[in-house]
């Protein structure tokens, strides 16, 4: 390769690479419209929005999951989404014989509406993204237990929101974020669940994302041209190779 078509490449490398000069970072705060959804009609119900507490498990003869929703805040043109994290509390009891959690991300809406078909339990959701598989398991101590998500899931975290985003979300459309147990509890009326604080509760779930300005720095703009400058010098002094 000539070395000024090296050269070029590394500049032009340098100049698509995001600085950190406007990096923003934005804590967005479970919408009220979070909800525990139900397996089955609970008095004509599929879902409870007011609930503080979210049931994940079950509760007597239903199933529970738990549907986090934030309202998606404004990108600036030209920003991406860097990182990303989810954080909440969870609360439980006696849950040796719970079931782990996955955490999902479902499609964004433009309402904040929980819809009794965001309900899953079992595996694997084919239909949703898995953010964190177990990102809740029986073997977290008894009581309050704040959760946030691990590295994979914030990577997962981010290419979940980037998809919502390629695939039209705007702001003030809203993400869905679920927690649900991998295996379907058969039913024995007694409670095995874990309880998540939604946001009713004075310790709401937060969703933070980082975002970062993908245009270079004038600074790189001007050392990319003075960097051509001296390849076209060169030539000229070296005949053209
Ligand atoms: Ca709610
Ligand atoms: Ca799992």
């Amino acid at each position: 390769m000539k070395f000024s078509v090296l050269f070029f490449m590394i500049c032009l490398t340098i100049a698509v690479t995001p600085t950190k000069t406007s990096a923003a970072t934005i804590n967005i705060i479970s919408d009220i419209a979070d909800a525990q959804v139900f397996s089955q009609a609970v008095q004509g119900n599929f879902l409870n929005s007011t609930i503080t507490n979210m049931s994940v498990g079950r509760n007597g003869n239903v199933l529970n999951a738990a549907v986090l929703v934030f309202e998606l805040p404004t990108i600036a043109p030209g920003e991406i989404i860097v990182n990303a994290n989810l954080s909440f509390t969870s609360e439980q009891g006696s849950i040796t014989d719970v079931p782990n959690a996955d955490l999902y991300g479902l499609d964004f809406r433009v309402a904040s509406t929980a819809l009794a078909t965001d309900f899953f339990a079992g595996p694997n959701d084919s239909s949703a993204s898995k953010i964190q598989d177990d990102i809740l398991t029986n073997t977290m101590p008894i009581g309050e237990v704040a959760v946030t998500t691990n590295n994979s899931g914030d990577s997962a975290l981010v290419s979940y929101l980037t998809a919502q985003l390629t695939n039209g979300a705007q702001a003030g459309n809203f993400v869905f974020l679920r927690i649900n147990i991998d295996e379907v509890i058969p039913s024995s009326g007694t409670v095995k669940n874990y309880k998540i604080f939604s946001a009713s509760n004075p310790t709401p779930p937060v969703l933070t994302i980082e975002t970062l300005q993908a245009i270079p720095e004038p600074s790189t703009i001007s050392f990319c041209f003075l960097a051509l400058f001296i390849v076209s010098i060169r030539k000229k002094f070296y005949c053209g190779n």
